[in-house]
């Protein structure tokens, strides 16, 4: 069985690839470029999925993710894109100067769709908070700033292999093996 992810983002492949090795499912993965419509992970999923599905005439998935910070209510959220191009990780440790609460989560959303079916989305969150600096040179992006719950490391000073045995990514990546197993069936 082979899907093709769609990204831009050359570390999700890799943990991806990582994940579905368990799941006994081929990544192909394609840059293909997709609108990204601002809105809820969801809305974004499924529009992306539906997108790949029909530019690739064949089956894809697309994630869409972001770092919910609960102090400031939910921010970056569905900008993370833009908050980690522009304030980057500095930038959030700025705003959480003297912030006590620090609980944060993960949350990706797969959307996978076929070039004749309705997308389907499937979801994964990790809870966690933020780190008083950044801290680890594995991961990207958010990874350095985020602890997960019953941690003391950050995603970033986590290996790819440790991260994918409980991340956002494994679990919306986990769901969505497991429903494609049952219903690619043949
Ligand atoms: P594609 O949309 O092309 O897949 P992207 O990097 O734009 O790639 P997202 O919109 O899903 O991905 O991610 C929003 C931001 O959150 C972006 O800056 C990512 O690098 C970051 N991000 C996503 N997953 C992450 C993770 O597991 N660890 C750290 N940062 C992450
Ligand atoms: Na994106």
């Amino acid at each position: 069985l082979s899907i093709t992810f769609i990204t831009g983002n050359k570390h999700k492949v890799k943990e991806a690839k990582g994940i579905f090795e368990n799941f006994g499912i081929e990544l192909e993965h394609t840059d293909l470029g997709y609108p990204e419509v601002q809105g809820e992970l969801v809305d974004v999923a499924k529009f992306g999925a539906e997108y790949a599905a029909s530019k690739l005439e064949g089956p894809a998935i697309v994630e869409d993710a972001g770092l919910f910070i609960k102090a400031l209510n939910w921010f970056p959220g569905t900008y993370s894109s833009y908050v980690q191009e522009t304030l980057g990780n500095k930038g959030i440790l700025k705003l959480m100067n003297d912030v006590e609460d620090r609980y944060a989560e993960f949350r990706s959303v797969i959307g996978y769709c076929t070039p004749k079916a309705e997308p389907e989305v499937f979801l994964g969150a990790v809870p966690g908070h933020i780190a008083y600096e950044e801290r680890g040179n594995y991961g990207f992006a958010y990874d350095p700033l985020f602890i997960p719950e019953g941690y003391d490391k950050t995603f970033g000073e986590l290996t790819t292999d440790e991260k994918n045995e409980f991340s956002h990514r494994r679990m919306s990546l986990e769901k969505f093996a497991s429903w494609l197993n049952e219903h690619a069936a043949s």
